[in-house]
């Protein structure tokens, strides 16, 4: 069975809203037609836009204290990808599933793709995991992966981030993304230098395995589950080991990685203006590494984000091209929910950012005219851009309305009874 939700109720849910949104389309046409912008230009280019769902995003996540699980919970990766399904059938702009192994790690590949094509889903980025120890696993990641001490641990780290590209391609992905969690919990733990050296030397080798036309991304994060270092803890030690290994290798940023207040969207353009940009994980955080929902506490930096990746588009910027996708644990929320809620946050900074008027705020920037600078972006940020999102959705065939859509199908409920709680874990992380 491929659980779905039903076009007839996706058209019968749009058809109440069809004349509100036409209006609201209507009169937001007008006013950005005054700056001298076509609404059916951007609309078009909102309905290119994409981004990919992590697969273990579709799961209710947890903290260390407990997790609280709903019903109708995927048991496993068909069943993540029938959410994903959902999702993209509602959203139309996820169309993409970015896997995480040995989670999602199936026995038939071909059986996989098949389950996907029917979704009309594909496959991101493929998610190495060298942070926790498989039950048959002889050398343990407990003092660090690609730079233990221990030559064989490194070694099974190195040949799991291989294993993973000999998957991704069964899927027909073109990317790895390799983060770890190794790092130290005291001072005088590790050799910094050393580490950091054995961490280059076990990725050169993951390098020498890409094929030509893919990309690894390293992603770093500031701290855990290491509390004292972490070998790539911030976008220097990320672009160095870049740089280090060649041109398939760039940076990825998540969100939630970096000390408050630091200033992302600089990190953003400097990754861009080096051509290490590979791509993004999206989240929002209040006070570490939080994953909650994209744009749901920082919509102003998620937006000052896209205005440096739509500056980047306009410029042609070459070896501009980044993954866009979602990285968050939904602990209280339906994580479908979550996901299409965040999806169009994403897409409301990317299409917000589209109507800054870049002329205007160059000659400003140029002028040193720091208050028209400021309020160009802000009167970008502050319009509306509802109508061209929901127009955009129900072009592509998808709700108007998302989360109403979803709720009137009770897909929770129906699923539920095809998949009972397994009582697994309770607790961590997810
Ligand atoms: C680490 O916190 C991270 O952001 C990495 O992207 C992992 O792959 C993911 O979360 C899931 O643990
Ligand atoms: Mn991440």
């Amino acid at each position: 069975m491929t659980a779905r939700i039903d076009k007839a109720l996706i058209a019968d849910s749009n058809s109440a809203l069809e004349t509100a949104l036409q209006e609201d389309y209507d009169a937001l046409g007008v006013k950005l037609a005054r700056e001298g912008i076509s609404i059916d230009d951007i609309t078009e280019k909102a309905k290119t836009f994409q981004i990919a769902v992590p697969s273990w995003g579709t799961g209710t996540g947890g903290t260390r204290f407990a997790r609280f699980p709903g019903i109708g919970e995927p048991r496993n990766i068909f069943e993540k990808l029938e959410d994903c399904g959902v999702i993209n059938d509602l959203s139309q702009c996820t169309e993409r599933v970015s896997p995480h192994f040995p989670w999602d790690k199936v026995d038939d590949f071909k059986e996989l793709r098949g389950a996907s094509d029917e979704l009309n889903l594909k496959w991101d980025s493929i998610n190495s995991n060298t942070f926790q120890d498989q039950p048959d696993q002889k050398h343990s990641f407990k003092y660090g992966s690609l730079s233990n001490t221990s030559k064989d641990s490194r070694d099974t780290a190195i040949a799991h981030n291989i294993e993973c590209i000999k998957w991704g391609k069964e899927l027909d992905s073109t990317t790895l993304t390799v983060w770890v969690g190794d790092g130290s919990n005291h001072p005088g733990q590790q050799h910094f230098q050393h580490a950091f050296e054995r961490y280059l030397e076990s990725m050169k080798e993951i390098y020498g395995a890409l094929p030509a036309d893919w990309e690894m991304h390293i992603e770093h994060k500031m701290f855990e589950p290491a509390f004292y270092s972490t070998i790539i803890q911030d976008w220097g030690s990320n672009i160095l080991a870049a740089m280090e290994l060649g041109p398939q290798a760039k940076s990825l940023v998540d969100l939630g990685h970096h000390a408050p207040n630091v200033n992302i969207e600089m990190i953003v353009s400097r990754l861009i203006q080096f051509k290490k940009l590979g791509g993004f994980h999206f989240n929002d955080s209040k006070y570490g590494d939080d994953d909650l929902d994209s744009g749901s506490l920082h919509p102003y930096q998620q937006f000052l984000i896209f205005n440096e990746l739509v500056d980047a588009e306009y410029r042609n910027q070459e070896g501009f091209g980044p993954n866009y996708m979602l990285d968050q644990s939904h602990n209280v929320t339906d994580p479908i929910e979550s996901l299409m809620n965040s999806a169009a946050s994403v897409q409301r900074s990317y299409v917000s950012a589209l109507i800054v008027d870049r002329k205007a705020l160059s000659g400003y920037q140029e002028g040193n005219d720091a208050i028209m600078a400021s309020n160009t972006l802000k009167s970008a940020f502050t319009t509306d851009v509802s109508p061209i999102l929901a127009m955009a959705r129900k072009q592509k065939g998808g709700a108007i309305d998302p989360i109403a859509a979803y709720r009137k199908a009770d897909y929770r409920a129906t699923v539920a009874k095809d998949r009972p709680d397994l009582g697994g874990s309770r607790s961590g992380i997810v």
